[in-house]
């Protein structure tokens, strides 16, 4: 008989945490969240949130206003506790730790016989038998499953998620689930909590093969990418439209080539793959050659850019989405980014930047003189237009709006419009 989870404690409140705090919430089962930063937690409790994400808001209204959600900075007990903070790399992609190991510190001293701890950061391989020992060192009065196996007070699981940023609410509930059990009772307890709101399979294994699968399943993605990226270098270098290639060759029964672009962001498809390299530098020689691939796209199209500068001098350069990826208002890791601040650096106040999901630019590109502007007043003053994020509201641009200009669309949305250059 499996000791109900009455009360969950979700730490970490960023993009995948607080969907998750208030997705169990909104089931009825208390839930306790709790993050480092203020701002987050006061902005919580007044029934709104800090990210944009679909649905979300008033998700979080009904579960602060009905009280079966409040946030807070200190850890409270819980039956339950959910790990999910920021995992980046620190520089030459040496995985950080320190958040989640700062998290499992915060959390020791709270932890009761019977509790339940769940890391869903995505993690090295490994990571959850370190945090277990980091424990076992903080709480020697508990035993933990690492020396008392199913007999131990606490237990501990590593359960990653898949959600796509923009459909996560649908997704948390739609989408088989890895639960990596330190026991086969982890796994159970693990599974009784992501019951309370899953309505997909819960696919039991042990942490290690949990942590990899995540890992592999970014890293899988990371490389069809780069294939994309890769080609599409191909064909600028032999005068073929990547897009018709892809399109074409989409419409064999088994091949599913995925779409070019600038680079590869995000803080997983363009980190995770890192994180196997790290384990097994010698045997993970196509995923870093990916994702020196990846990297590499961003400078080809900078490149490109910078090319076309220097035909055009004096040129005003406009440049279409920050974002790492359209409709969110997400930029880490961001390629867009990268090269809009690389173009800032170089030609100041001729450049002029487009991004429907922010209100104004980040320091980094006003510093430099670069403009901030919508769309319409863009593409009236540019004599260079480069497509970085296939925005929805980018895709009604005419292409009367473009006719004389410089275009380089590295997503593809204009390649049907016949350009004079
Ligand atoms: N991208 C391309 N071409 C493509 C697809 C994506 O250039 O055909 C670029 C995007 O523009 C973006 C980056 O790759 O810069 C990543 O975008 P994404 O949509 O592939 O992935 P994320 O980071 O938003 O979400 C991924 C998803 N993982 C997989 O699809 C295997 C999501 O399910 C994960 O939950 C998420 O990583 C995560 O949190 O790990």
């Amino acid at each position: 008989m499996l000791k109900p989870i009455n009360t969950v404690c979700c730490i970490g409140l960023g993009y995948i945490g607080l969907p998750t705090a208030a997705l169990i919430a909104s089931r009825g089962t208390k839930v306790i969240g709790v993050d480092i930063n203020p701002e987050v937690v006061k902005t919580i409790n007044k029934g709104k949130v800090h990210i944009v994400e679909a649905d979300l808001e008033a998700l979080v209204q009904k579960v602060v206003s009905n009280g079966t959600l409040k946030a807070h900075l200190e850890y409270q007990p819980a039956d339950a506790f959910l790990l999910s903070v920021p995992t980046p790399f620190k520089n030459n992609h040496v995985p950080d730790l320190s958040y989640i190991e700062e998290a499992a510190g915060n959390m020791a001293p709270v932890l009761e016989k019977g509790n339940l701890i769940i890391i869903e950061s995505t993690v090295p391989v490994g990571t959850t038998a370190h945090i277990a020992a980091l424990l076992a060192k903080l709480r020697p009065d508990l035993k933990f499953p690492q020396m008392a196996g199913e007999l131990a007070d606490i237990q501990i699981a590593y359960c990653p998620e898949r959600v796509l940023p923009g459909r996560i609410l649908t997704e948390l509930v739609q989408n088989d689930r890895s639960i990596g059990g330190m026991t086969p009772h982890c796994a159970r307890r693990a599974k009784q909590l992501y019951e309370i709101f899953l309505d997909a399979e819960c696919l039991i294994t042990d942490a290690s093969t949990a942590e990899l699968v995540k890992l592999s399943e970014n890293a899988f993605r990371d490389i069809n990418i780069a294939f994309a990226n890769e080609l599409s270098m191909i064909c600028d270098h032999l005068d073929i439209n990547v897009w018709d290639v892809v399109q074409l060759a989409n419409r064999h029964p088994r091949v599913n080539i995925l779409q070019p672009g600038p680079g590869v962001g995000g803080h997983c498809i363009a980190v995770d793959p890192w994180f196997i390299i790290h384990s097994a530098p010698r045997q993970a020689a196509l995923m870093r050659l990916a994702r020196q691939v990846n990297e590499g796209k961003t400078k080809f199209v900078l490149d490109q850019i910078n090319n076309a500068a220097k035909l055009h001098p004096e040129a005003v350069i406009a440049c279409l989405g920050l974002a790492y990826k359209p409709d969110i208002d997400d930029f880490r890791e961001s390629p867009a980014l990268i090269i809009a601040r690389n173009l800032a650096k170089k030609h100041g106040e001729r450049l002029l930047v487009v991004e429907p999901y922010i209100a104004e630019l980040p320091s980094s590109l006003t510093e430099t003189g670069a403009c901030f502007v919508d769309a319409s007043t863009a593409l009236k003053r540019a004599d260079i237009v480069v497509l970085l994020v296939d925005h929805k509201q980018f895709r009604e641009i005419e292409q009367s709006q473009l006719d004389g200009k410089v275009i380089i669309d590295t997503k593809g949305l204009w390649h049907n419009y016949a350009f004079a250059f």
